[in-house]
């Protein structure tokens, strides 16, 4: 249902009016039984669909979503990528800005949309529901602009996900009680369906059926679990136009890497000989831990009169499931737009009070006689600034907003607790991380950078770090330790990509900057799912400026109540 509303703003003489669209959905949360690598469960869906549903809005609208809970547990759900100015209350994750939906409850969202626009996605912030809770968030330009490309001829969703034989709330809960590595997903899946390279074959694929000569808007979405993705189509390039939601200056690949948590809007010319080409998708993963090494598949289907070969065309555009400079090639290409009509905002300036300095690592936690299933016996943990996250019982958002004490403490390091060689030979440095619920408080418009350092403490790993309520820009990078006298001139604060979620390389670092100019309480964490399960979890709480526009909003009404 959309309903169209007029605002008439009187400003002295100047009569503006503009048009908003407000929307409205009802997602119900359900079990419901799915067959896939010939095994059937009962998993948690919205609607009893895998992938979910889309929401389709337009630049600058507001969507209600009322959520009802009919599953066993409770949940939330995050709008990933929607800033949700001066909204907290509706941004979703477990603990930090709310407390679960309980079984048989309710709980309407406002989505409130702003700059955005391309492709995000929601997905339950709560354990590991959002394995099977995710769907795409379709942004198009408002009403009587277009896109800053040719019109497409049509704009297929394209979602990247795991597949667990398993129920993924007893993995984690298991994991997590035991100490040990959860187990890994068993297939990836193209809007659902893992492809005829598992055993299993008979089963169905998705076919996304073309026009020879027609032009298509692929708004691919990575719901992945814990691994970052290359993905192909055979024979096709594709040209990336989005990132996240924010348009960048198109980059024309035979392959993308996408991490969990990012989304990418790219064009795909129908500009081959009729037939049918797999689409592919397998990991990118260059670390020691263990992980899903499968390809999950897809065929893009020419419509025509010819004769469909067998096996479709595999032209094996995939990089090696390791191959870094691959991975670095591709994510290194991307830069903001950044045109008079799509501005970028980059804070040129960093006081040194608001340059954060974090390190990423995996770690372990002791246990008495060995008695875990992690390294040595003891519980894997992970950590920023050696800080493991305690989650709390009562959501932060209601303690910072009715000044509750005892939910968190306001001492989160803005740098390591001593420095050593990061990216190197670490020794056994900071292997046992402290355990707390620390937060960042940050004044209301601060221009802020944060670089994120991955380390070798335990295992070296990618970690696609995310946070809510901001896209940041990602204005530098580079492998090994972070030098804060000499690679800061190495930043492009010409045209930075805008992202929420950004790839920070094994043992490398990234740095980001942004203003803080949205009040109110943000999680940040890595998108891997077990490192955020783990502790790889912060919160920042911007506080209100001097103005109600400034400010946080008032709670909605029935915030779902922590027991
Ligand atoms: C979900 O299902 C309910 C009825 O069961 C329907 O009213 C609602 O529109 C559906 N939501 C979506 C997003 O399809
Ligand atoms: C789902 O599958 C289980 C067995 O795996 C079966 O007992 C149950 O009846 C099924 N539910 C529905 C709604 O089909
Ligand atoms: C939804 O929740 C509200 C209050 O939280 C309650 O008044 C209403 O009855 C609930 N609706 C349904 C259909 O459960
Ligand atoms: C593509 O066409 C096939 C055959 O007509 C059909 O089964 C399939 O559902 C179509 N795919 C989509 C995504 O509509
Ligand atoms: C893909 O792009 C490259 C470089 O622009 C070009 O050389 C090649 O012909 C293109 N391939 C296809 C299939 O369009
Ligand atoms: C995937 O991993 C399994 C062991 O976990 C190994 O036997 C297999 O060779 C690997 N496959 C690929 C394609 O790397
Ligand atoms: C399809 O092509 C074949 C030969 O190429 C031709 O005999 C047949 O009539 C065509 N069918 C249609 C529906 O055009
Ligand atoms: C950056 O900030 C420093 C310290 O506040 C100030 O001395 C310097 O002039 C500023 N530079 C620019 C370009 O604004
Ligand atoms: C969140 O808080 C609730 C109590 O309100 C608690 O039952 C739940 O376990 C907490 N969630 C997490 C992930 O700690
Ligand atoms: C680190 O290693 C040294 C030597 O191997 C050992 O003496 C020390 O106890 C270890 N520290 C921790 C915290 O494990
Ligand atoms: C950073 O680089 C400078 C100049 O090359 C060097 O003097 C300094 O030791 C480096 N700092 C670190 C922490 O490596
Ligand atoms: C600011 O908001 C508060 C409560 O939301 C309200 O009472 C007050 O009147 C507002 N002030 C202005 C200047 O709008
Ligand atoms: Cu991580």
């Amino acid at each position: 249902m959309v309903f169209i509303f007029w605002f008439f703003v009187l400003d002295g003489l100047l009569l503006i009016c503009m048009a908003q669209n407000v929307h409205h959905y009802s997602f119900f949360l359900r079990e419901t039984n799915f067959t896939r690598l010939c095994t059937t469960k009962s998993m948690l869906t919205v609607n009893g669909s895998f992938p979910g549903p889309t929401i389709h809005v337009r630049r600058g609208d507001t969507a209600f979503i009322n959520v009802h809970n009919e599953g066993k547990y409770g949940v939330t759900i995050h709008w990933h990528g929607v800033k949700q100015p001066r909204n907290p209350w509706s941004d979703g994750p477990e603990n930090i800005t709310q407390c679960p939906i309980q079984a048989g409850k309710n709980f309407t969202y406002e989505v409130i949309f702003s700059t955005e626009e391309g492709t995000l996605w929601w997905h339950a912030h709560s354990d590991w529901s959002r394995a099977t809770v995710h769907g795409p968030i379709v942004i198009l330009p408002p009403r009587g602009k277009t896109y800053p490309f040719p019109e497409p001829y049509a704009e297929p969703t394209i979602v990247l996900g795991s597949w667990f034989n398993g129920d993924v709330m007893e993995l984690i809960e298991d994991a997590l009680s035991t100490g040990g590595d959860p187990n890994i997903s068993d297939a990836f899946t193209i809007n659902g369906w893992p492809g005829n390279l598992y055993n299993c074959s008979s089963e169905s694929i998705y076919t996304l059926n073309v026009t020879q000569g027609k032009t298509y808007l692929l708004r691919v979405v990575n719901a992945i679990m814990n691994e970052e993705m290359f993905f192909a189509i055979a024979q096709h390039n594709l040209t990336v136009v989005a990132q996240d939601a924010a348009y960048i200056k198109p980059v024309t690949t035979s392959y993308i890497m996408i991490a969990p948590g990012q989304t990418m809007d790219i064009l795909l010319t129908a500009n081959q000989s009729l037939s049918q080409y797999y689409m592919l998708s397998s990991p990118f993963f260059d670390s020691d831990a263990e992980f899903d090494n499968t390809t999950t598949s897809a065929i893009l289907s020419y419509e025509g009169n010819y004769t469909a070969p067998t096996t479709p065309v595999n032209a094996s555009q995939l990089p090696a499931i390791d191959d870094r400079i691959a991975a670095y090639n591709f994510s290194s290409r991307i830069r903001a737009l950044a045109t008079e009509e799509y501005p970028i905002n980059v804070p040129q300036n960093i006081t040194e009070t608001q340059r954060l300095y974090v390190t990423i690592s995996v770690n372990t936690i002791i246990c008495s006689n060995s008695s875990c299933d992690g390294p040595d016996g003891n519980r894997l943990a992970a950590s920023m600034n050696n800080v493991s996250f305690d989650i709390p019982t009562t959501d932060v958002l209601q303690a910072y907003y009715r000044n509750l004490s005892n939910v968190y403490t306001t001492d989160f390091p803005v740098r390591p607790p001593y420095y050593f060689n990061f990216s190197g030979d670490v020794g056994n440095n900071t292997l046992h991380p402290t355990v707390g619920t620390k937060v960042k408080v940050i004044d209301y418009g601060e221009p802020v950078e944060i670089v994120f350092q991955g380390t070798n403490v335990l295992t070296a790993e990618n970690h696609p770090m995310h946070l809510h309520g901001f896209s940041f820009y990602n204005v530098g990078n580079g492998f090994g330790n972070y030098n804060e006298t000499t690679d800061p001139s190495t930043y492009n604060l010409v045209d930075p990509p805008e992202v929420n979620t950004i790839g920070v390389p094994k043992t490398g670092w990234v740095a980001v900057r942004f203003f803080a100019d949205n009040p109110g309480v943000w999680f940040m964490h890595c998108h891997l799912e077990r490192h955020s399960s783990w502790g790889m979890d912060a919160v920042l709480i911007v506080k209100n400026g001097p103005t109600n526009e400034t400010s946080m909003r008032e709670p909605p009404p029935h915030m779902p109540s922590c027991s």
